[in-house]
């Protein structure tokens, strides 16, 4: 059994698709980011940068338990651990390493910032709007670029590449981040390919009662944004 430390955000969703996916079985443990729960020395100890997501499988490798931070590490362990969406040709699993890692230097951060500056920074800094969500805007481009020569991000197939980066595309997400979706059809036609997967749709709504995006009160705002 594999506990997920988790909340229903961007990246905490990138996890709960992947087990979905893989149809692995998994006990979610919701850490409330809002409330500071990811601040406790038990959740440190197993997330050291004290975010969200972490996993411990309880039966991972040599039969211990194994516990794993870093959203796109967790995907890579899942994959293995699960035989699925870990290709056995190189090449293929190349692709999927560079789309992954893509998404985790580049998307996540920059869409993020994006999100931050435009939704949760108490006054409006234009220069960090600019930066970053002109950045958000050039790595939509160079997806609907890639998404035009080929189905998914990494190939033919459905990935851990797109597990990674729709949960960051999705239309409340897009909103946040004020994308005009008609100006990227590429990413429009996949996004919409991979909202209509049972597995996503069961995914994107572990724990969906409990989170909004935007407007956080006080409270959550030093939790999340505040001196740690
Ligand atoms: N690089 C990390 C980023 C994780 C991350 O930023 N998690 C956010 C939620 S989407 C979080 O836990 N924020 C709480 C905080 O910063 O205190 C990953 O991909 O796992």
């Amino acid at each position: 059994m594999i506990d997920l430390y988790y909340w229903p955000t961007p990246n905490g969703h990138k996890v709960s698709v992947a087990l979905e996916e893989m149809a692995l079985a998994y006990t979610v443990r919701p850490v409330n980011i809002l409330g500071g729960e990811q601040h406790t020395a038990e959740f440190a100890a197993l997330s050291p940068n004290t975010r969200i997501p972490a996993i411990v499988d309880h039966d991972g490798p040599g039969g211990a338990a194994h516990a794993v931070f870093e959203s796109g590490a967790i995907l890579m362990y899942l994959a293995e651990k699960s035989g699925k969406f870990w290709p056995a040709d190189a090449a293929a699993r190349s692709l999927v390493m560079q789309w992954l890692f893509f998404q985790c230097a580049n998307v996540g951060p920059m869409f993020g910032q994006c999100g931050h500056f435009r939704g949760y920074a108490p006054e409006k800094i234009d220069y960090g709007i600019n930066r970053y969500c002109g950045e958000t805007v050039k790595l939509y481009g160079v997806m609907d670029r890639v998404l035009d020569t080929r189905a998914y991000l990494a190939g033919a197939d459905y990935s851990l590449a797109d597990m990674a980066t729709y949960p960051w595309c999705a239309p409340n997400i897009r909103d946040l981040h004020a994308i005009a979706i008609d100006d990227f059809p590429n990413v429009k036609r996949w996004a919409g390919e991979i909202e209509s997967r049972p597995a996503v749709q069961r995914g994107m709504t572990v724990l969906a009662n409990v989170m909004k995006i935007g407007n956080p009160d006080e409270a959550a705002r030093a939790a999340l944004f505040g001196k740690k």
